[in-house]
Formats: structure tokens, C-alpha cells, sequence
């Protein structure tokens, strides 16, 4: 144990430690008073760890921890026993206590009640949400995903940057910008490094990927969109096509989903979810095949619309019927529907279609990116087209004159990826302290 640590948790407790001093900590689950004796479940990081108080043994420290409120927060010393009923199989005769901090009672959110609450107010009292180990599961399944992402990306030698998230333009349409006042300017909180990150293609720092907070005025109110995600943001230079960028989202979900099944076993199971990596390449669907495949299954839908929600929840349907595929590509995005992705580079032959693309996970959106237009003249162009003020861009035009290879990159969201990874209801299940149009705090 390091010298900071100086309580024993539960998962440490083994057969070597049965008949030795512990001092265990953490939080009263429930308390059994049988009259002579009583159970405490302490519950802490690793799990639950009975504490059996004997009233013949001690009737004044019997009488004091059965009068703990649920949740208070305790350390105990005293010995290990093996138990066969105990859960963990073993218990801790206590010798001493100490309450750390003491729970109100009532509490504002039961930890082991049948009864579910409400999302709203669960999330309005997330550190006692929290304290449920099927809550915390989620999140421990989140840290090992963005673990086995940034394994990979450093393998494939990527190089992790950080940009800007107070900035002066935004680069996914107005709509979403939230505004901001720095200092005696007019700012936005970032929707994405898509500037930054291309900015950097022209450095030498040629593949690299972000792992940040993306901010979205979203005005729609659904299960999955967020004001503040998390964006795995990935670009690398020197590509040939759009294909060498998805052959990169492939690898990451792949892999990731492979680290998660052994490094979050024992959470995965905990919450029911098998995963069964689906086999790269996962299949390409063009965007006229995807419209046509919905037209067949009798949606009402043209070319040139977008996909929407239903669409891509239909699709996701069809794709598990007829190719028992979960994950699957969308490519070659019209231009229209790009309006606003005035950087993705259009088909010489035919500017109507953009080799861009989208990666979807069981019917719904997670990736989205594509070769980037890197000739200044067709950039520009395609700026002047959407109606930007080139001025305001002049930082990242700049690049585009002075050596800029071809490259390309995607925008990766990782709590949509967590969401569908583990059948999340809502995409706030996936973020510690969600905000929304309504939700500023906790
Ligand atoms: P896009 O806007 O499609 O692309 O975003 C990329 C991915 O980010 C996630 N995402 C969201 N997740 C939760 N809540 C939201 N409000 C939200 N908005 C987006 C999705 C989506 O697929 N600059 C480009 C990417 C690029 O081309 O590199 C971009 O931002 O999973």
C-alpha cells in the first residue's frame, strides 16, 4: 500500500489478511440490528466489507454504531475474520471507530433502493448517485475507453495536443456559438478545434489528436446532444483519401472496444453488457445507398435530405439485420448537406458529392469527418460560397499559402461512443455533470 493510502478497501481484503488488524473505511450501506449482534455493510471504492458488532463484547461501542445514520462516512479498526456468509466472505470485528462525517437523514437520493429515481434528480445529487457501483461503472468503462484510445493513437504515433477553447471564430456554422466577453472582446467557447487542428497539418506536427471539451448551443433537447461533450478530435497529413482517415476511426473503435472487454470486465458484466468487437473494415454504405435502402423499407425520404434520427436509427436497423453489423460507415456525403463544412474537400469530378463520411454505432451518429480541401484558391472559394468574411480567418487561411500537405481528421464523440457501447438511455448517463439548455448546475 503506498504511505498515502491508510484505510484497507474491501477488494484488498484476502485469506492473508484473516486474523490481522485492518482499518477499513467508507460508507454505511445499512445497518442490521438483531439485538446481540449487528451487520454493518461499509461500503467503499472496491465494494462492501461487513462489519460485525457483537453487544456482549462491547455494549458501549455496540450501542454507537448502531445509532449511525446511513451514509455516514467512517473509518474501523479492528481484526479480519473469514465468513461464510458475509459478503466478500470475510467480516471485521471492530475494536474502534471513528465517524469522519456524519449523513444528514433523510437522504436526497437513496443508494441502494429498488425504486429508481429519476434522471433529473438523480444528476441534481450525481456524488450520491455516484455512490451506486452500477453508476460508477459507466464512468470506469469511460476512463478505460479514452485509455485504450490514446494507446493506440500513441502507438500509431499520434501526438496528444491541446488548443484553444476561448476563440475568435467559430468553424460548425453560427447556430451553435455561444458568445462570450473576453476582456473587452467578443469571443466563443470552441466547437471544435477543426481550425487548430488543420492549422497544425502544416507544422510537421502531422498526426495528432485532442481529447477536450466541445461546446454546442444546441437548441434541440434529445438524448443525445449535450451543450458540453467531449471531443476526440484526430487529424494526420499526407493521406491519400478520405479511406486513410477512416482506416483511423476503424482502428480506434476497434482497439478501444478490444482494451474495454479485458481492462472493464468486471464492469461491463456489472452492467449486463457484452461487447463482441465487430471485425474491421466494418461495412461502407454510400449516402444514395443508405437513401434508397430507407426508401425500400417504406421511410419517407429523398436524395439530399439528411438522414435525421429516424433515418439513421432505421438504417442502423437494416445494417443489423442484413449485415449484422453495429458499426458501419456512411460515405460520400453530398455537398449540400457539408453546407456549412466549408473545409471538406469535394470530388473533382463531381463537386455535388464530398468524400466525407460518418462512422455509426447501432443507428446513430458517433464520428464524422473526411479529407480536408488543403488548395487555397478552392478553399477560399468554397468560404465565399458559405458566406464567411475571409478576414476573420486569416490565421487559418495563412496556413493554406505557405505549405500545407494534404491531410484530413474527424470529430469523435465520446459520450455518444460510451452511450451506444454500454445501451445508455440518454447520452447524459455518460457525462459526470451534463449541461444542457436547462442544466448549469451541479
Ligand atoms: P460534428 O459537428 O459532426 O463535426 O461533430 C463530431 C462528433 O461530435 C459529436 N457531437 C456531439 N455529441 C454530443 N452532443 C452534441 N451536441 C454533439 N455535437 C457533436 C458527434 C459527432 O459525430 N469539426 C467536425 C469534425 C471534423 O470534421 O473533424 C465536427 O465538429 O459524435
Amino acid at each position: 500500500m503506498p504511505s498515502w493510502q491508510h484505510v484497507t478497501y474491501s477488494d484488498q481484503i484476502t485469506s492473508e489478511s484473516a486474523g490481522n488488524p485492518v482499518t477499513v473505511g467508507g460508507w454505511v450501506q445499512d445497518i442490521r440490528n438483531l439485538g446481540g449482534i449487528a451487520f454493518i455493510q461499509l461500503r467503499d471504492r472496491g465494494g462492501v466489507v461487513q462489519i460485525t458488532v457483537l453487544k456482549k463484547s462491547d455494549p458501549a461501542l455496540f450501542k454507537e454504531m448502531t445509532s449511525l445514520t446511513r451514509e455516514s462516512v467512517l473509518t474501523v479498526k479492528g481484526t479480519v475474520k473469514e465468513s461464510k456468509e458475509a459478503k466478500g466472505g470475510y467480516e471485521v470485528l471492530p475494536e474502534e471507530f471513528e465517524v469522519l462525517n456524519a449523513a444528514e437523514s433523510p437522504l436526497p437520493l437513496g443508494v441502494v433502493d429498488k425504486v429508481g429515481a429519476d434522471l433529473d434528480t438523480r444528476l441534481n445529487n450525481r456524488f450520491m448517485d455516484l455512490r451506486k457501483e452500477e453508476v460508477r461503472a459507466i464512468f470506469r468503462v469511460r476512463a478505460a475507453t479514452l485509455d485504450g484510445i490514446r494507446r493506440y493513437l500513441s502507438g500509431e504515433g499520434f501526438v496528444e495536443v491541446t488548443t484553444p477553447k476561448i476563440v475568435a471564430a467559430g468553424a460548425e456554422g453560427g447556430a451553435t456559438l455561444f458568445p462570450i466577453k473576453y476582456f473587452d472582446k467578443n469571443a466563443y467557447l470552441a466547437q471544435s478545434p477543426q481550425l487548430y487542428k488543420q492549422n497544425l497539418m502544416a507544422s510537421g506536427l502531422d498526426r495528432i489528436f485532442e481529447i477536450a471539451p466541445a461546446y454546442r448551443a444546441e437548441a434541440s433537447d434529445t438524448v443525445r446532444h449535450i451543450a458540453e461533450f467531449t471531443s476526440l478530435d484526430v487529424e494526420l497529413a499526407f493521406i491519400e483519401s478520405s479511406e486513410d482517415v477512416m482506416a483511423v476511426a476503424e482502428g480506434i473503435v476497434d482497439s478501444s472496444l478490444r482494451h474495454v472487454t479485458t481492462a472493464a470486465r468486471s464492469e461491463l458484466e456489472l452492467l449486463g453488457v457484452e461487447i463482441e468487437a465487430q471485425k474491421p473494415p466494418y461495412p461502407r454504405v454510400t449516402y444514395k445507398e443508405a437513401i434508397d435502402l430507407l426508401k425500400s423499407d417504406g421511410m419517407e425520404i429523398d436524395h439530399g435530405d439528411d438522414l435525421g434520427t429516424e433515418g439513421e436509427k432505421l438504417l442502423g436497423d437494416i445494417m443489423l439485420d442484413k449485415h449484422s453489423a453495429e458499426l458501419y460507415f456512411i460515405t460520400q456525403f453530398p455537398t449540400s448537406l457539408k453546407r456549412g463544412t466549408f473545409y471538406a474537400m469535394r470530388d473533382d469530378d463531381d463537386p455535388d458529392v464530398t468524400g466525407y463520411f460518418d462512422l455509426d454505432y447501432r443507428g446513430q451518429e458517433i464520428v464524422s469527418g473526411g479529407q480536408r480541401e488543403h488548395r487555397y484558391e478552392v478553399l477560399t472559394e468554397q468560404m465565399r460560397e458559405n458566406g464567411m468574411d475571409l478576414g476573420s480567418f486569416e490565421f487559418y487561411l495563412k496556413a493554406f499559402r505557405y505549405g500545407m500537405p494534404p491531410h484530413g481528421g474527424f470529430g469523435f464523440g465520446v459520450e455518444r461512443y460510451v452511450q451506444k457501447m454500454l445501451n445508455l438511455p440518454n447520452i447524459r448517463e455518460a457525462v459526470l455533470y451534463p449541461r444542457d439548455r436547462v442544466r448549469l448546475i451541479p
